[in-house]
């Protein structure tokens, strides 16, 4: 099955949301890195993303492949940029930054990668990415070299999303960049929500369950965390984060 099949099917399962856990392969060693992979799928994750906006490992094959071999759902390169990727991993969100205005993130990488995405024949699924202001700036915001959206004018990123949906992406990602203080608000959610079908990836400073809750509530399709998992210990916090998101620990 196509990743983005597979991606709808997990998300239709879910009364609430599905829960996506992003592991970034610089932080742990490999063994490390498949071991916290393992814990987040037992506990409720249904699929992992790896990558960032900054990528310090020469060996994201390795990393992949570890982590596949430790979990049976799906692994799925979250690139910063056309160096991220690989031919272990299920596929790719292969993504255009479109709330910003750098063209290098709007096409200069997806044409550098692509040939080589063609190559290892990877598994694409179109994201329209969206960055989102919170408090300070984040690592994706001064990379990229991109303003983001304001958070208080939800019109804003609806245009995008519509212009998105008419360019024909199949995903919206709504980022607040990873290790935000701040998440992407809800009313911004369920603003883009009520104006396209697009599914809605919610990521970003997420760090509580009733933050992910409230975005789920908004109308995101996925949830992304990474950040709040990274710490040892986080076994239980997985598991109710996981009840949350897929709506099974009460109304949403
Ligand atoms: C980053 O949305 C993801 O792209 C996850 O962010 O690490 O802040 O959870 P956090």
């Amino acid at each position: 099955m196509k990743l983005f099949d597979r991606l709808m099917t997990i998300r239709k399962a879910r009364p609430g949301a599905a829960f996506l856990v992003l592991l970034d392969p610089d932080q742990e060693t490999a063994d490390d890195l498949a071991r916290r992979a393992e814990i987040c799928c037992r506990e409720g994750a249904d699929a992992l993303l790896v990558g960032g906006s900054l990528l310090m490992t020469g060996s994201l094959d390795e990393r992949i492949r570890v982590v596949k071999q430790a979990v049976d759902c799906p692994v799925i390169l979250f690139p910063g940029g056309a160096y991220q990727l690989s031919a272990e991993a299920d596929g790719i969100l292969f993504m255009s930054l479109i709330s910003g205005r750098n063209p290098q993130y709007l096409i200069g990488e997806q044409v550098l990668a692509a040939p080589r995405v063609h190559q290892m024949r990877m598994d694409t699924v179109p994201v329209a990415y969206m960055l989102v202001a919170s408090e300070s700036m984040t690592s994706v915001e001064f990379i990229s070299q991109t303003r983001p959206l304001p958070r208080n004018k939800p019109d804003l990123a609806v245009a995008h999303a519509l212009a998105a949906q008419y360019l024909g992406m199949r995903m919206c990602y709504l980022e607040a960049g990873s290790g935000s203080k701040q998440c992407v608000p809800a009313t911004l959610v369920s603003a883009v929500r009520q104006a396209v079908g697009l599914s809605l990836i919610v990521g970003g400073g997420i760090q509580t369950t009733l933050e992910a809750k409230e975005l789920v509530r908004a109308g995101a399709d996925f949830i992304v965390i990474g950040n709040a998992l990274e710490k040892d210990g986080r076994r239980e916090f997985v598991a109710e984060l996981a009840r949350a998101v897929h709506g099974e620990d009460g109304p949403l």
